[in-house]
């Protein structure tokens, strides 16, 4: 900073003037301190205001014995400069408190930060001023600011939950709080402690503050899952892959889901044997490594139900033969959420520590606190006398910092705390419509706490700098975020909540710790790399979303949604296109063949089932092959007619067995899936003819095949839908079979190729519209099109069977699925319509790559059901019958 705007600032802060600054930045931690060393560089002058003594931000104030970082320090530090990385060396796996702020403050230090902070100096409130496009902060402890930018780096567990229990003023004791630890230390020597809560402070501390105390009384509320840390030097693994290549090491952090370099696991739970499972778990475990633990074990462990439990299971296992009590075994061991959806811990000795005979375990599941007394803590089955309580009962997180420490007041004289009354709304987790120029790092809406903040911190650092800088070279004095783009941030949030299992643990994560919080899923689900690309994209396309004002009315808008796909949608469409594959058309039909099969082998196979019987049946030129997918439940059960897709052109009667294993697994139902006959070799009406007679025969053969004798139904995907809905009307119209129900995903059903879906997803959405042109020219001539053994749209569809219509809102096939689905019910046929928002073609067949396609397959499920006279639920461990209604929580932002 120059010397005169130093000395200015000095006077300004003497004399009660506002400081004027391009950027106010709250908070002098992690992210405060690299704010203000990017905005020196970047030019803009800025002051931070930070109500501690000094630098550390959460490093500061959570003193408490035993505080360590639990994501390895190699990871957890700056990467921003290289001759800081090699300038400063970690003594410690995970280091301690003391050593992470010797380290943010060698940092001040090393870019002269400090002479940037006011200290002790809390902001007391803040005011967007309209007229000169400025914030105006009062302070509790010198000049206000008047600041063209506002940015919170005020840290995601800063604001300390208040004890909630009757009585505190009561004790006589000392009370302390894991999060403001006293500087000087605590001497518990001889006396008898309580320790109220089982979060990470408390699994930290529990085990030293047992080794000082008389007595340790822990209560615990809900019990954590906690991993060895196995503490120690750096592992040599992780260090030589960080000193190998020390840049492709970082890069690899950065586009990975949790910020941490570690692969993508691709192999599912149920590919493993037990051994296989026990393996990677031990190895894990021997690790103690939670970011390895929550992602290596197997690609399921954190999106599915059944591949969690596994997991859960093993360390139970682990926790039973740690606590020698079983009945204190039995206490600390999770059973209310999957692993991984409540912040787990690492842990040295805590465990342990219970074997002790000076620590004992209250579960208050079976006794809650009532009250907080003179002399100890009363439970609902005794007193409790103790000298000291140590609440580690955690922090209003996410929000707390940002919404009830000061008000903070936007255009139009709205306030922050108003706009957040039903959970936090922004932008990327960045911005706030109706809050201009004003930033947040890390908060609700980005990764944030789920992943390595260091690497977050960092991105958001830059992205934010790197803005304002762009805004200012431009002549811009003000940026904010629009409605449309803040709500589609908030319904790309409840997409990305649905992939994962965080929704199902009532968590800090959720607001379920605060009393009268609003609740839903705070941070962003989606991955640290793919929230990168998505602030890159905003950038990239021209400020997506961000109203952009300077003087004399200068604006610029462009306005819209950055993600308006499924996250896991876009993540697979994303790898396809950096694939760079040769359209599936220029293949030629063998070569296109060749590919799928090959392309089918990467993916995760189906998961279990009763039984897979192939045979044979007399097609109208030739026996067809079939596959049987039977439920493991003993039958005879309804009979599903299966029509795979491809096109007329590829595949088989086994290419979409994940789809026919899945929806056995769901429906409870017996598929028998078809091998029509293919284009070129059998052009049009063989594929429909050969399909007609295959449910003909099957709804003959029923009970030989082991199915329940009577009506079948009849499903389909792609041209497989469209083989289904012809097989309807074929029925109809020439003597049965009898259908009960038809299940069409994504059905071809016209020759017309102008409907808007063609037009508006006719690239970039794997199925292409010159795909379907070629599929067309090779199973049938234009003169044949207008049949309805091809184009049921053009046939009569009056009195066919009851229909499920599924189409996907980024596929060419989308506006004829709906037509269809509309010119039945208008023709008085039951029908019921799943249109799929940011689905492709694909979605729903890629069971295990496409997460957020399950639910539609669960519609699915029950419709067959319906269609069969059944029960909607079918009674199996799927992820729907788990979890009861009450514990499922959608994002914040939904
Ligand atoms: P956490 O993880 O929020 O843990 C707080 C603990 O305190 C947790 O076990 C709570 O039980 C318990 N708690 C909270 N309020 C009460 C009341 N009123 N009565 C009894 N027990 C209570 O905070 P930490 O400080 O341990 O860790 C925060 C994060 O810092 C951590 O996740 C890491 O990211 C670093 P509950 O589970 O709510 O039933």
């Amino acid at each position: 900073m120059p010397e005169a705007m130093v000395a200015a600032r000095e006077s300004n802060v003497a004399n009660g003037t506002a400081q004027q600054v391009d950027v106010a930045v709250v908070g002098a931690g992690f992210a405060g301190l690299y704010l203000l060393h990017r905005l020196r560089k970047a030019g803009l002058t800025a002051v931070g205001l930070e109500e501690a003594g000094d630098v550390g931000g959460t490093w500061y104030w959570n003193r408490y014995p035993g505080a360590r970082c639990d994501i390895q320090t190699i990871d957890y530090s700056y990467t921003f400069d290289p001759e800081l990385e090699t300038a400063w060396t970690w003594s410690e796996k995970y280091a301690t408190q003391p050593e992470i702020l010797r380290y943010l403050g060698f940092v001040a230090d090393r870019y002269d930060l400090r002479r940037d902070i006011r200290f002790k100096t809390k902001v007391t409130e803040a005011r967007w001023d309209e007229a000169t496009a400025r914030w105006q902060l009062t302070t509790s402890n010198g000049a206000p600011v008047s600041a063209r930018h506002y940015i919170m780096a005020t840290g995601c567990l800063s604001a300390p939950k208040p004890p909630e229990i009757d009585g505190v003023k009561d004790f006589k004791g000392e009370v302390y709080f894991t999060g403001r630890w006293p500087h000087d230390g605590v001497n518990l020597a001889g006396k008898r402690v309580a320790v109220i809560g089982t979060g990470s402070s408390a699994i930290q501390s529990i085990p030293l503050i047992a080794e000082q105390a008389a007595h340790l009384t822990v209560f615990q509320r809900t019990p954590n899952f906690a991993l060895p840390a196995h503490n120690g030097p750096a592992p040599s693994d992780r260090m030589s892959l960080l000193q190998g290549d020390r840049t492709a090491y970082r890069e690899q952090a950065r586009q990975s889901m949790a910020g941490v370099p570690y692969p993508q696991q691709t192999v599912v739970s149920w590919q493993l044997s037990d051994a296989e499972r026990r393996e990677r778990f031990e190895r894990a475990w021997a690790a103690g490594d939670l970011v390895h633990i929550l992602t290596q074990l197997w690609a399921d462990q954190a999106v599915d139900v059944d591949g969690n439990k596994i997991v859960q299971d093993l360390i139970r296992e682990k926790i039973r033969a740690a606590v020698s009590d079983p009945e204190t075994a039995a206490a600390l061991m999770p059973d209310d959420h999957p692993f991984g959806a409540k912040r787990p811990c690492l842990e040295t000795n805590y465990y342990a520590t219970f074997n002790r005979p000076n620590v004992t375990l209250v579960n208050l599941r079976q006794e809650p606190i009532k009250a907080i007394t003179a002399g100890g803590i009363t439970t609902a089955r005794r007193n409790i006398d103790v000298d000291v309580i140590v609440f580690a009962t955690g922090f209003d997180a996410m929000t707390g910092a940002i919404r009830a420490v000061h008000p903070i007041t936007g255009r139009g004289g709205k306030s922050l705390t108003d706009v957040w009354a039903q959970g936090p709304q922004s932008y990327l987790g960045l911005t706030v419509e109706g809050f201009p120029n004003f930033f947040m790092i890390t908060g609700p809406g980005s990764p944030s706490v789920l992943s390595n903040m260091a690497v977050s911190i960092e991105q958001h650092v830059d992205w934010v700098v790197d803005r304002l800088a762009a805004l200012r070279d431009a002549g811009f004095t003000a940026i904010e975020p629009t409605e449309t783009a803040q709500a589609g941030w908030n319904r790309h949030m409840a997409d990305c909540s649905m992939v994962t299992l965080h929704r199902l643990a009532n968590t800090w994560y959720t607001g379920a710790n605060v009393p009268g919080k609003v609740q839903g899923l705070m941070p962003y689900t989606g991955g640290v790399g793919p929230y990168r690309s998505i602030c890159d994209e905003v950038v990239s396309r021209g400020m997506l979303g961000f109203k952009l004002t300077g003087p004399d009315g200068a604006a610029q808008c462009n306005d819209g949604e950055v993600v308006k796909l499924q996250p896991d949608v876009r993540l697979v469409l994303n790898l396809l296109a950096s694939l760079n594959l040769p359209p599936i058309e220029s293949m030629g039909a063998i070569g296109a063949r060749a590919f799928v099969e090959e392309f089918n082998k990467g993916r995760p196979a189906g998961r279990p089932i009763g039984d897979i019987v192939d045979g044979t049946l007399p097609g109208p030129d030739g026996p067809l092959p079939y596959r049987v997918y039977k439920p493991s439940t003993s039958g005879p059960h309804p009979v599903v007619v299966y029509f795979h897709g491809g096109g007329w052109v590829l595949g088989d009667e086994q290419s979409d067995e994940p789809f026919c294993r899945d929806m056995v697994r769901r429906t409870g139902m017996m598929f028998v899936s078809v091998g029509y006959r293919h284009a070129p070799e059998h052009r049009f009406p063989a594929a429909a003819e050969d399909g007609y007679a295959a449910a003909r025969w099957i709804a003959e053969h029923a009970t030989e095949l082991g199915g329940k004798p009577g009506p079948v139904l009849v499903a389909g995907w792609s041209a497989g839908g469209n083989i289904a809905a012809v097989t309807c009307q074929l029925a109809r119209d020439r003597g049965g079979p009898d259908i009960a129900g038809q299940l069409l995903v994504c059905p071809v059903t016209d020759c017309t190729f102008d409907r808007p879906s063609y037009n508006d997803n006719a690239t970039g959405y794997f199925l292409t519209r010159s795909l379907m042109y070629w599929f067309w020219d090779l199973y049938c001539s234009p003169a044949d099109r207008t049949d309805p053994r091809v184009s049921p749209l053009r046939g009569k569809v009056a009195g066919l069977p009851p229909a499920y219509v599924v189409t996907c809102e980024f596929d060419p096939l989308r506006d004829e699925g709906i037509a269809y689905a509309e010119a039945m019910a208008a023709a008085g046929v039951p029908v019921e319509q799943l249109r799929a928002r940011g689905h492709f073609h694909s979605s729903f067949a890629m069971v295990d790559v496409i997460i957020t396609g399950a639910p539609g397959r669960v519609q699915m499920a029950q419709a067959l059901r319906r269609f069969a006279g059944l029960p909607p639920e079918v009674s199996r461990d799927d992820e729907h019958s788990h979890v009861s209604p009450g514990h499922r929580i959608a994002a914040a932002a939904s």
